[in-house]
C-alpha cells in the first residue's frame, strides 16, 4: 500500500523531550519564568523559537527580538551537551527491528523532524547514513502544522505524498501530513488523535498498517 515511510525523530525514533525539558528549565529558571513537564509537553514537534514564545506566555514583560535569539542559542547549546549522554543503547531494539523489516519488504525510509538537531541526534544512536532521507528543520522555512518537513522527505525520496506513510507523537506532525496528502500513523502521546490512520500502541504495529 505505502512506497515510503516518514518518520519523525523526537518521540518515534528517540526521546529526547527530558532534554528539551532540563535546557529550557535552565532557560525559564533564569529568567523567572514557571515551567513544568506539563508546559514542556505543549513542546512536541514545535520549532524552537516558538516553544519558547509557549514558556514566554507566563513570562510579565517585553523581549525584543535579540534577546529571544539569545536565550534560544542558549537553550541549544545546553541541550547539545545533554545529547551527548545519547548512545545507540537509546534505540530501542524493536524500533531497530521493525525499520530493518519495512526495509526489507522495499519500503524507502525518510526521517521528517522539526529539530535542527536531526543528523546529529540521528549519530548519537549510530543511524548515520541509515535513512535513504533527512528532511529536517535546518532545510525548511515552515514548521509543522505546515506539511513542507514531509514533502520534502517525500520529494527526498521520490515517492508522491499519496504514497507516504507518516509515523507522529505530536498532533502538530499529524496535521502536517494530512495537509501535506499524507496518512498518518500516530504513536504515543498522539496514538490516540483522530487525524490518524492507524493508533499505534507499539512501533511493531507499523508492520500491520503497512500490510493493510
Ligand atoms: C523536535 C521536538 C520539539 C523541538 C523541535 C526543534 O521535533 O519534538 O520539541 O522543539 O524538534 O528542535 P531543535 O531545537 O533541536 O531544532 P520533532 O519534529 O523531531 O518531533
Ligand atoms: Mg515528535
Amino acid at each position: 500500500k505505502y512506497r515510503g515511510i516518514i518518520f519523525d525523530l523526537d518521540g518515534v525514533i528517540c526521546h529526547t523531550d527530558k532534554y528539551h525539558y532540563q535546557a529550557w528549565k535552565q532557560v525559564a529558571d533564569q529568567l523567572g519564568i514557571y515551567f513544568d513537564e506539563t508546559i514542556n509537553n505543549r513542546l512536541r514537534g514545535v520549532s524552537r523559537m516558538e516553544s519558547f514564545e509557549i514558556i514566554l506566555e507566563r513570562y510579565d514583560g517585553a523581549m525584543s527580538e535579540e534577546e529571544k535569539e539569545r536565550y534560544t542559542a542558549e537553550k541549544n547549546e545546553i541541550y547539545k551537551e545533554l545529547l551527548k549522554n545519547m548512545s545507540p543503547a537509546d534505540l530501542a531494539p524493536e524500533v531497530k527491528a521493525t525499520m530493518d523489516e519495512l526495509r526489507k519488504r522495499g519500503l524507502k525510509l525518510a526521517i521528517g523532524s522539526s529539530s535542527r538537531n536531526a543528523c546529529f541526534i540521528l549519530g548519537q544512536l549510530g543511524l548515520d547514513g541509515y535513512f535513504d532521507a533527512v528532511s529536517d528543520g535546518n532545510q525548511i522555512t515552515h514548521s509543522k502544522p505546515d506539511p513542507e518537513v514531509f514533502l520534502l522527505a517525500a520529494k527526498l525520496i521520490h515517492e508522491k505524498p499519496e504514497d507516504c506513510l507518516v509515523v507522529e507523537d505530536a498532533r502538530a506532525g499529524l496535521m502536517a501530513a494530512k495537509a501535506g496528502g499524507m496518512d498518518g500513523a500516530g504513536i504515543g502521546d498522539a496514538s490516540d488523535c483522530e487525524l490518524a490512520a492507524y493508533h499505534l500502541k507499539s512501533f511493531e504495529e507499523l508492520l500491520e498498517a503497512c500490510n493493510s
